[in-house]
């Protein structure tokens, strides 16, 4: 017993002096002890915790480093609703905002701060201890991922004083140097990279496992009290110095404006400043400070009118066209790259564009040695607006001729913009398609990464997706740099992938405009491979999402000796043929019924659900493109039209026969 009560009161000192470290660490930026300190203590805590788990409470900082996967993330309805800010893309937008409050609050004044670009949570307190984290979700319904927050050095596990409860809203981010830093390790592990800081941060929070989450370094921006019990609060300011007291990490600045004017100033002034940030912001907010206010104001059904978010337009940037290389595609397609000097932009370092085709190259006259203005379009994807200035001696830049790969001659076919190498062995085809083929969406091959198909091409070991499953575990390790047991994960990820589901395998053949959605539904509808093939271009279009140029291409593909010749390989080779998915009795795919009058048993309601859950459709007039009219008691004019245009009728006893 003695042993027990010492582990309690030394638990109970280690985590306070944690939680205290962890508050000066992440919450103040000013760290007392050092890294191998803290972890020391957290072991400490860790091993008590091991020893008596009747110990471990909810608020103990062994719970940062990521516990257990808890599988689902169950919904969680938002007491307060998580209400979404109202966009301004102008100033005058600004003034109209600044006139509507003042018409019924005249003597509003605001508050402006940075919009953090991440991921809004709900992080909810009961006795001080954290209770509860959840997504915005559509900001009334979200999900329950309180382990994963609890990863988040800077959420305060308890609370410094003690409300009885209460629930604050924040930004969970990535900062900008983390996100650089993971990006450079998904490429190094031939990973797909995240694309932004949100979208890490958003694929960080909704990790199934939190101890992956807890390596990813995320961070929050506290700036809204959802609900709070005992404690009136009167203003923003008020209640962000409040948030502050309790241990949060409010927004890192805020600016209290008397009037839109200074409101204004103050944008302008983040807006320069804002590539110097750690951290994307995507805007500011204007809010109205004073609570008495904002009730006067109140919501819409979507967003308070007291608040709206100002959105800084895409940076731009000017740099120079260094080279244009030329890629060879998968389809073929020479498309041509800007190779730039490196400049910052939105976040992130930009080196390459695509420039398109000849067509955009020729509109905007870009040149090697050019100064370019470039921007991210949608914070994303770096693009080319226009040519600065052309550089010294500079020409106009012409696609070749012949495929940089392979040297045959290329052509462009009618109404296309882009230049073909058609040549179905250019290596440069061959290489991007087996990177399709191996990509994690599509048969998902750890280790198969660019650089080690590149040297498999090289050295003649692939020349089709179908040579992968002939790959020899010897012959890998023969190569340079390939251990063996490197060689036997790739053998052992190319085995695994003979599992996947049709979909994937479907989506890996890179047929022309089937892309992840499509193949998914291809898989579902025709259940196999072998009637995937022989489906006929009218089979195909009785799916729903699936136009001519779709449909025509699957057939067109399926009807080529190689395709066949490729499959046939891929089957020998033991790849699973089948959807794993319950195929859906379609029978009536492509048909449109029409529902007129009362039917016996049936209400239009039912009907038409048995209709949809075939695959059918249902409208509301009959037309030439009607296929069957479903008519009971007291049916007027559609029966009448329907007749007249020799449409099937079906009586309900009909219509059951045709469902059994
Ligand atoms: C942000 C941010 C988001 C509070 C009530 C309506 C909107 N991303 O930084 N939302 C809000 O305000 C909420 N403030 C912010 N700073």
């Amino acid at each position: 017993m003695a042993e027990f009560e010492t582990a309690k009161k030394r638990a109970e000192e280690l985590r306070d002096t944690l939680n205290y470290h962890s508050h000066k660490y992440y919450v103040e930026d000013s760290p007392e002890i050092e890294d191998f300190e803290y972890d020391r203590l957290m072991r400490e805590l860790s091993d008590i915790e091991d020893k008596f788990p009747e110990l471990v409470t909810a608020d103990s900082p062994t719970r940062r480093v990521g516990g257990k996967a808890d599988g689902q993330f169950e919904p969680v309805e938002h007491t307060v609703p998580m209400e979404s800010l109202q966009d301004a893309f102008s100033f005058e937008e600004l003034r109209a905002f600044d006139k509507r409050v003042k018409e019924t609050a005249p003597f509003a004044t605001y508050v402006v701060e940075p919009k953090i670009d991440g991921l809004s949570v709900s992080l909810e307190y009961e006795n001080g201890i954290f209770s509860r984290g959840s997504t915005r979700g559509d900001g009334v319904i979200g999900e329950n991922v309180s382990a994963n927050l609890c990863t988040v050095g800077s959420i305060p596990l308890k609370l410094k004083r003690l409300p009885a409860e209460i629930e604050v809203r924040g930004e969970v981010y990535m900062p900008r140097d983390t996100f650089l830093k993971l990006v450079e390790q998904q490429e190094n592990n031939e990973e797909k990279p995240f694309k932004n800081p949100r979208n890490a941060a958003a694929g960080s929070l909704r990790q199934k496992n939190p101890q992956i989450t807890a390596k990813r370094k995320l961070d929050i921006f506290v700036f809204n009290i959802q609900r709070i019990d005992g404690r009136t609060l009167t203003s923003h300011k008020q209640s962000l110095d409040y948030l502050k007291e309790l241990g949060f990490k409010t927004v890192p600045f805020y600016t209290p404006c008397a009037t839109v004017d200074e409101a204004i100033a103050e944008i302008t002034r983040i807006g320069e400043i804002r590539g110097t940030l750690p951290f994307d912001i995507d805007g500011a907010v204007i809010k109205v400070d004073d609570f008495s206010h904002r009730e006067l104001l109140g919501s819409t059904s979507k967003f308070p009118k007291w608040a709206i978010a100002f959105k800084y337009p895409p940076e731009e940037k000017q740099t120079k066209v260094v080279d244009i290389e030329i890629n060879v595609g998968r389809t073929g397609v020479l498309t041509p790259t800007a190779v730039f000097e490196p400049v910052l932009v939105a976040g992130s370092t930009v080196s390459r564009a695509t420039l398109h085709n000849q067509d955009f190259i020729n509109e905007k006259d870009i040149r090697i040695g050019d100064t370019v203005t470039i921007r991210k379009a949608g914070d994303i994807i770096p693009e080319v607006l226009n040519v600065v200035e052309h550089g010294n001696g500079s020409e106009p830049f012409r696609m070749p001729e012949v495929c940089p790969s392979c040297g045959a001659k290329v052509v462009r076919e009618d109404g296309e913009a882009a230049v073909r190498c058609l040549n179905t062995d250019c290596p440069a085809q061959l290489l991007r398609n087996l990177i399709h083929f191996c990509s994690r969406d599509a048969m998902d091959i750890e280790g198969m990464g660019d650089s080690n198909l590149e040297m498999f091409v090289r050295e003649g070991m692939l020349k089709n997706p179908a040579d992968i499953y002939l790959l020899q575990k010897e012959q890998i390790e023969k190569l340079e740099g390939k251990k063996e047991k490197s060689a036997q994960n790739l053998i052992n990820a190319i085995k695994a992938s003979k599992e996947n589901d049709l979909s994937k395998l479907i989506f890996a053949l890179g047929i022309r405009h089937v892309g992840q959605k499509a193949a998914k539904l291809l898989s579902e509808r025709f259940g196999t491979m072998t009637a995937v093939m022989n489906a006929s271009v009218e089979d195909i279009l009785t799916i729903d999402g699936f136009g001519e140029i779709m449909a025509k291409s699957v057939a067109d593909y399926f009807n080529m000796p190689e395709s066949i010749e490729l499959i046939d390989r891929l089957m020998a080779a033991g790849l699973n043929m089948k959807s794993l998915k319950e195929v859906k009795d379609m029978r009536f795919a492509g048909k449109t019924f029409v529902l007129t009058g009362t039917l016996p048993t049936y209400s239009r309601n039912e009907a038409s659900a048995i209709i949809e859950s075939f695959g059918g459709k249902t409208a509301s007039s009959v037309s030439k493109k009607t296929d069957f009219v479903l008519a009971g008691e007291e049916a007027g004019s559609k029966l009448v039209k329907a007749q007249s245009l020799g449409i099937t009728i079906l009586s309900e006893d009909e219509f059951n026969i045709l469902i059994k």
